[in-house]
């Protein structure tokens, strides 16, 4: 049984607090790559696989890389910066529109935990612009001063599923990784948060389903709210087959966890 309590959760952003990459970024950079007369476009399918590479920027210097020669461009690099500064103004724009609502259950739970006094903190590999408009279009303003620390895109070296950006969201949250429980959707985003020792809590979109979840602490298919528990999918503790996430069964989870990257084998 873990002795440590529980004193931080920590967000992971795209497909975790809303299911924002095919109507969202997908939608932003066929947009961009339009708006500078590339014949590019990326199909919802299409970029269910190139969401393997993690960082839009490196998204698109992959894709780029798969085009027969004479169809690449000249000077990559200096395309890969100004299409994805135009795709993030495009993705910030609908973001802050609303039209990526939060996913169930993520502003009961961000409420509760804060009420309860606990830190909220974000570790994300998308670019901080995004973060901000995000939470401007669902909960306002106001609640980017809800998260203590914001970790987001360029401000380390390597992207998840390294563990650099929790690495850095804990030591600005000044906290060890057992005070805390990540959340993710993603294997790259899971394996990210145990590399980093972090207990993990993967709420799985339809692009990240099929998608290892082994070590996770909990896998469910969404938070759920009062009157509408998600399903269980995976859990090294008995839970019903259908729960709301609240703290009460987070503490539980947490305490229950076992050292992160424990293989808690689950059948995707
Ligand atoms: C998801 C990502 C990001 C987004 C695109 O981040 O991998 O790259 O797909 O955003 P996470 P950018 O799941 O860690 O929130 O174009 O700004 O990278
Ligand atoms: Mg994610």
């Amino acid at each position: 049984m873990r002795e440590v309590e529980l004193r931080a959760l920590i967000f992971d952003v795209d497909g975790t607090l809303a299911d924002t990459e095919r109507d969202g970024h997908r939608v932003a950079f066929n947009a961009a790559f339009a708006e500078r007369g590339l014949p590019w476009s990326w199909s919802a399918r299409a970029y269910g696989d190139l969401l393997a590479v993690a960082g839009g920027k490196e998204r698109i210097r992959h894709f780029a890389g798969t085009l027969p020669a004479h169809g690449r461009p000249a000077d990559l690099e200096a395309l890969v910066a100004d299409l994805h500064e135009e795709k993030t103004r495009r993705y910030a724009a609908l973001a802050r529109s609303g039209a990526m609502p939060l996913r169930p259950g993520v502003e009961r739970l961000l409420g509760e935990a804060l009420r309860a006094g606990l830190v909220l903190a974000i570790a994300t590999t998308t670019s901080a612009p995004n973060v901000t408009a995000l939470l401007e279009g669902t909960l306002g303003r106001a609640a980017a001063r809800w998260f203590a620390v914001v970790g987001a895109g360029d401000v380390v070296p390597a992207k998840k599923p390294a563990p650099d950006i929790y690495h850095h969201v804990l030591d600005r949250l000044g906290l060890p990784p057992a005070a805390c429980l990540a959340f993710e959707d993603s294997g790259n985003g899971l394996r990210a948060a145990l590399g980093a020792g972090v207990a993990t809590v993967v709420t799985p979109t339809d692009y990240t389903r099929g998608q290892d979840r082994s070590g996770a602490a909990l896998v469910v298919e969404d938070l759920g709210e009062p009157g509408r528990p998600g399903r269980v999918l995976a859990c090294a503790i008995p839970l019903p087959s259908r729960v709301v996430v609240d703290l009460a069964l987070l503490r539980t989870v947490h305490a229950s966890a076992a050292p992160a990257g424990a293989a808690i084998r689950t059948d995707p």
